[in-house]
């Protein structure tokens, strides 16, 4: 059978965690690689191994007979390049958030389903085996009525005022930095968790760090790397570095979440509790192989994954065998092979039926992260606008 054909976007941290993922999967060839310019592809090409690199993505897409494309550049280059490939009929997986803003996310859904192609955002992380095993728990209605939903998205990597990332400029990453870039993991969660999507906010936004100091050559997301005064230079941050949200949602549950990229020690601490009138269960990101389960008339569980005790559903994503731990990876490769697979078979694009997340979940997680910021404005509720909803 012909392998399908896949082109790279961009050579950062994510890029290495996609192309992994899709070799993994067996059917598809990662053919080419795209950067910035010329020097940049061919930096890609040699850190990823791919064959042929190029400058534009432009030129790699007419060029490349590719199946699909994978955006793994800054937030502000998403629409023009998606625009380009959807009407070049080339199916997309696009890193999250899906576009800058709201109205961006509207036009892509749009000419995506115009042109027919398949598209992908990537919340990888709904791919832990005990996430999706925590949805089928509540789709079997063991958990009972959700009533309450609250968690957090922590990290550190934004503590210092020198930690610096393009992330930080609105001009690059959007208007929401921290509610857009690890916030939306968490939204998708809970919402593909209980079926229940976030209809209303109250949200408080604010940014800890006001002027920070950016180093005056780029270095690569989680560097360590140790710089000195002379190799700064001083900017104001005009994205938030942490939110506090109170959330209300489609079923009736009620929720709050935290989300800060200042917290001292929190690496990728993402962490949700859903109470139910039967029983709760809890998560953590950083332990992902175990799962709280709580009642009030019998003893509390922890569960450790186990494919063999799990729902089938949640038990094929797992990579593993037993207690052998899932890795973050695992997820990137879970999610690509529902996505690789529906290419391949050419099934119907569906956004309800997906288990990915697709380009109208980018769009509903857009109009919530929108929602957000006119609450955090305004000091009050604000109900989620969504243009069409479905993806959760
Ligand atoms: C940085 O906050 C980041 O790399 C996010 O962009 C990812 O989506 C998250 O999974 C890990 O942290």
């Amino acid at each position: 059978m012909k392998k399908l054909r896949a082109g790279i976007i961009g050579g950062g941290f994510v890029a290495q965690a996609h192309v992994e993922a899709v070799r993994r999967l067996g059917f598809v060839d990662v053919a080419a690689v795209s950067g910035r310019n010329p020097e940049k592809g061919r930096i890609a090409a040699d850190k990823l191994q791919i064959e042929q690199s190029f400058g534009d993505y432009r030129e790699m897409i007419d060029k490349s007979d590719l199946d699909v494309i994978h955006i793994l550049t800054p937030n502000s280059s998403h629409f023009e390049i998606a625009v380009y490939a959807a009407e070049q009929g080339v199916n997309i997986v696009c890193e999250k958030p899906l576009a800058m803003e709201k109205a961006e996310a509207v036009e892509l859904l749009a000419i995506a389903r115009k042109n027919g192609i398949y598209n992908a955002i990537c919340h990888n992380q709904r791919y832990y085996p005990m996430v999706k095993q925590a949805r089928e728990m509540c789709r079997a209605g063991e958990l009972g009525e959700v009533r309450l939903i609250h968690g957090s998205y922590l990290q550190d990597w934004m503590f210092y005022d020198t930690d610096f990332n393009w992330r930080l400029m609105a001009e690059n990453g959007g208007t929401s930095r921290t509610v857009a870039d690890i916030g939306t993991h968490w939204f998708d969660q809970v919402q593909h968790i209980t079926g229940q999507y976030i209809t209303d906010v109250y949200a408080d936004l604010s940014t800890i760090i006001p002027v920070r100091k950016e180093a005056r050559f780029a270095y690569d997301t989680y560097s360590t790397v140790e710089l000195g005064p002379e190799d700064y230079i001083e900017r104001e941050i005009d994205t938030e570095d942490q939110g506090i949200l109170l959330l209300k949602f489609s079923g009736g549950a009620r929720g709050v979440f935290i989300a800060s990229q200042v917290c001292a020690g929190r690496k990728n601490h993402i962490e949700w509790e859903i109470n139910g009138s039967k029983k709760s269960v809890q998560w953590c990101g950083e332990e992902p192989n175990r799962m709280w389960i709580g009642e009030r008339g019998a003893p509390n569980l922890e569960f450790i994954k186990n494919p063999g005790i799990m729902y089938p559903e949640a038990a094929k994503y797992a990579q593993t065998v037993q207690g052998l731990g899932e890795g973050y990876f695992d997820t990137f490769k879970s999610l690509l092979s529902d996505f690789y697979g529906c290419v391949r078979d050419s099934q119907p694009m569906d956004d309800a039926k997906a288990q990915f997340p697709t380009f109208l979940t980018g769009l509903m997680e857009l109009s919530i992260v929108d929602a957000v910021l006119e609450s955090s404005r305004k000091g009050s509720w604000v109900s989620v606008d969504y243009p069409c909803k479905g993806a959760y």
